[in-house]
């Protein structure tokens, strides 16, 4: 499978978050995809591509334009009106009862985010749009035939709804990818007015919320995902068991909320479950959020996932037996980061007789 990568990534690199409490490095550091970049081409998985430029119009088709807008200028803004330079840092949110849209810049931030660990650069967009190109890229590949692609995405994207940031997310790359294959060309018998079915199953600790609201009325996109309960694990306020959709969109949302310290057996009861119902949907095509902060010492994370579990998660996609795309979420473990993600796709490729090389 073709390895979609893009070095602009690098030039989103804000330096601190507010973590529980304190200051800290940014979770979401470079240097989590140089890992994973090195660890899958020594998995030989195949070659590593750069993204093609689908333009800005599979980002729009998930994204509001007011917000693709604000992300653009967002950075210039707030350094015009006297931000620091270190990046822009939301501080006030437009919560219950409270709907002005402001012009300044810095309470803009805020509008645009639901928490704030979303930190914008200078090179924040560009960052944003290569990672998200990167995710249409994989996508095109499976549409044109190939059994998998992966698109090695930074910034992640699961937690950005149509016009929101949060969760070191701006993208939602994952969302642009299914919704680009709804829509493609080369998809179905090549009929145009042919909607294809697409499933998301988002396999990162974190519920991808922004993922559930932009497909939560929609039901050509099936969206699953099984992580920490929100009662108990960012992003709290969604992704519970009773949340399955609304209008045309009911019963093709499907959460999986689980108890901490969820070991190798438990996931693979509950991925057995949630495979069952992709293959009832009968999709087109399968995106998956690849989170690997599951892992039992992720910091980010409390289940208790060991790294011989990985490859059966791959393999378990692979019984799929559908065109995948593989998209790059979260994963903070960094000692263990790079073996875990390439672990997932070579236990996919095993399955389907190395079609990667
Ligand atoms: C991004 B992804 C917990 C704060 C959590 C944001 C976590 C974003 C995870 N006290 N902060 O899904 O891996
Ligand atoms: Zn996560």
């Amino acid at each position: 499978m073709h390895i979609v990568y893009s070095a602009a990534h690098e030039k989103h690199r804000p330096e601190l978050e507010f973590y529980e409490g304190e200051l800290k490095h940014y979770h979401d550091a470079p240097e989590r995809t140089h890992i994973v970049l090195e660890a899958v081409r020594a998995a030989n998985l195949g070659p590593v591509v750069l993204p093609h430029d689908f333009g800005i119009e599979p980002i729009l088709a998930v994204h509001t334009p007011d917000y693709v807008a604000y992300l653009q200028g967002a950075y210039r803004n707030w350094v015009d009106t006297g931000g620091i330079p270190a990046g822009v840092y939301p501080d006030s949110f437009p919560v219950r009862r409270m709907s002005r849209r402001p012009t300044r810049p810095s309470a803009l931030a805020g509008y645009y985010s639901f928490d704030i660990t979303a930190i914008i650069v200078e090179g924040t967009w560009d960052a944003a749009y290569q990672s998200a190109q990167c995710a249409v890229t994989a996508a095109a590949q499976v549409a044109s035939g190939q059994r998998a692609a992966f698109a090695l995405c930074r910034p992640p994207g699961h937690h950005a709804h149509a016009d929101l940031s949060g969760g070191y997310c701006f993208l939602n790359n994952a969302a642009i990818a299914a919704d680009w294959l709804c829509r493609s060309p080369e998809r179905g018998a090549g009929n145009m007015a042919v909607v294809n079915r697409v499933a998301v199953l988002d396999i990162d600790f974190h519920h991808g919320n922004g993922t559930q609201d932009i497909f939560y009325e929609r039901a050509d996109v099936l969206y699953l995902s099984i992580h920490g309960d929100p009662d108990r694990q960012y992003p709290y306020y969604l992704g519970g068991a009773d949340e399955s959709g609304a209008g045309e969109g009911v019963g093709y949302t499907v959460n999986y909320p689980l108890e901490a310290c969820v070991d190798d057996q438990r996931y693979m009861q509950v991925l057995g479950e949630a495979c069952q119902r992709v293959r009832q949907y009968m999709p087109a095509y399968l995106v998956i959020s690849l989170g690997v902060d599951t892992f039992v010492d992720d910091p980010l994370g409390d289940f208790a996932l060991t790294e011989a579990v990985y490859a059966r998660i791959g393999a378990c996609l692979a019984q799929l037996n559908l065109p995948t795309v593989f998209i790059m979420e979260g994963g903070y473990a960094v000692s263990q980061l790079g073996k875990n993600v390439a672990s997932v796709l070579t236990g996919f490729n095993d399955i389907n007789g190395n079609q990667g090389q």
